[in-house]
Parts: structure tokens; sequence; C-alpha cells
């Protein structure tokens, strides 16, 4: 199977080489596409300079409005059209442990359509984070859990692979959330199309050691506000547009 890796980057110019480098060791077979927002630092050139090095690594230059959403799924798009079979994503900041990249692509065959780096199934574990922050997550994912009766414990992980048949089924145009929000826009919309099952693996989630965040409460808003919108939906049958066809 012909797996790509999806790395969004804004500002990472402190981990992306180190974080490349450390990627092609540890998953030599997966072609790796960074994808990023014109970061003021420098990230698309230290990342073409590796990529030169390494070989396997392309890197998409996007202009106009950042977003971490509108990023990855353009990189989809491009992945899909390159025709690749497993389509992964993940962050620059050593967050997502490269080593664990091949086993969470390899989950990702026949029924499976989705393999979700977890922090809330069992043996999940988070490392470095601040209890607000761990609150925020764990009752942020508690609540679209149940809003969205999902079966899968963590719906804003970024750290996940995706079969390309359920990525080419949805329609990535009409997505229309960003940050956490879009990821669990995502795979509701992919557990509600019934192409596969969603699977998840427990990970060690580490909190970025360099870099800034871009995590602002506008985000985390935007994102509570959604999954009610959409939970109603799937109640209600107001506003349809992410139930089941
Ligand atoms: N292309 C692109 N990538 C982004 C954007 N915002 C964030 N990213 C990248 O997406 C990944 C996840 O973003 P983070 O800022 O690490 O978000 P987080 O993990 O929730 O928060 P922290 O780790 O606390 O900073 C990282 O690789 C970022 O560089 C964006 O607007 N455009
Ligand atoms: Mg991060």
């Amino acid at each position: 199977m012909r797996a790509a890796v999806i790395i969004p980057t804004y500002n990472e110019a402190e981990n992306i080489e180190r974080f490349l480098v450390a990627l092609r060791i540890e998953a030599p077979s997966i072609d790796i596409i960074v994808v990023d927002d014109n970061s003021p630092d420098g990230t698309a050139n230290f990342a073409e300079t590796v990529g030169s090095r390494l070989g396997g690594i392309e890197v998409v230059r996007r202009r106009g409005v950042r977003g971490y959403a509108a990023a990855t799924k353009d990189a989809m798009q491009i992945a899909l059209d390159r025709g690749y079979q497993v389509i992964a994503t993940m962050d620059a900041d050593f967050s997502h442990d490269p080593k664990v990249l091949a086993r969470l692509t390899a989950l990702v065959t026949g029924d499976v359509s989705v393999a979700i780096g977890s922090r809330y199934a069992p043996g999940g574990v988070i490392t470095n984070w601040s209890t607000y922050r761990r609150l925020l997550s764990k009752w942020g994912n508690r609540y679209a859990v149940f809003a969205l009766r999902l079966n899968f414990r963590d719906c804003t992980s970024g750290f996940r692979a995706y079969s390309s048949k359920s990525l080419t089924l949805v329609n990535l145009g009409e997505l229309t959330a960003d940050g956490y929000a879009f990821l669990t826009e995502l795979a509701f919309v992919i557990s509600t199309s019934q192409v596969g099952s969603i699977v998840e693996m427990p990970i060690n989630y580490v909190d970025r050691a360099y870099g800034d965040s871009k995590m602002n409460t506008r985000i985390m808003r935007e994102s509570m506000l959604l999954v009610t919108r959409w939970g109603i939906a799937l109640r209600t049958g107001i506003g349809q547009k992410h139930l089941p066809r």
C-alpha cells in the first residue's frame, strides 16, 4: 500500500528539520507532504532543504488565509490526486511520535477506514500538559462523543491514518470547520457514511518542547458550538448537512 503523511506547519522552524529526519528514519517507506502557510520563520525553506537531502518530501506552500483545516484539506486532495491509498496526518512538534506512524498506517486495511492515535483509548497517555488543558480536552472530547454518538473517544487527535476511499467519499470542500472542530467534523462524517470502521490506537501525546502554540479560545468556542449544532441535527434532522445520506 502506498502511504503518505501530511504535516501541516506554521512557524515550526525549531522542530521541522529534526522532525523530518526522525520521520524518515522511523518510517522510510512513507512519503511526506509538508503543507506550510507561508510561515514567517522560514519553516518551508528548512523543509525544502531537508527534503532535497532525504528525498520523498514534498513541500506545499500556501498563500492567503492560514488555517490548519484548510491546509490539511488541500494536502489531502493532493495526496488523493497522487494516488496514495493510505493518507496520514501528524503534527510537526513531536507531540505525535514518529516511531508510531508506521504502526498507525498499517491499521488501515480492508474494513478499517480510519485509525486514530488516541489519548483517550485505554492505555493512552498525555505528557506535560497543564491541568487546565487536560480538563478542556478531556471534557471537550467527552461532550463531542455524547453529542455525536461517536464510538471512539479521541475526536480531536490530529494523529490519524485514513483510507483514500474514506477521504474520497467525503466532499472535503463541504467541510466547514477549522481547528479541532475540523478533526471532529471529518471523523463524524466518515463514521456516519459507513465506509468502514474507525479504530483507535493508544498513544503517548507529549506537549511541544519548542515553538509556540496556535491554539486559542476562539477555536475552542467554535468547536463547542459546531458540535452542539451537529448534535441537534443528529437528533432532530434540523440542518441535516452532516447526517447519513
Ligand atoms: N499549515 C498550517 N499548519 C498549522 C496552522 N496552525 C497550526 N498548524 C500546524 O498544525 C500542527 C498542530 O498545531 P499546534 O499549534 O501544535 O496545535 P496543538 O498541538 O493543539 O497546540 P500546541 O502543541 O500546544 O501548540 C502543528 O504542526 C502546527 O505547526 C496553520 O494555520 N496552517
Ligand atoms: Mg501541537
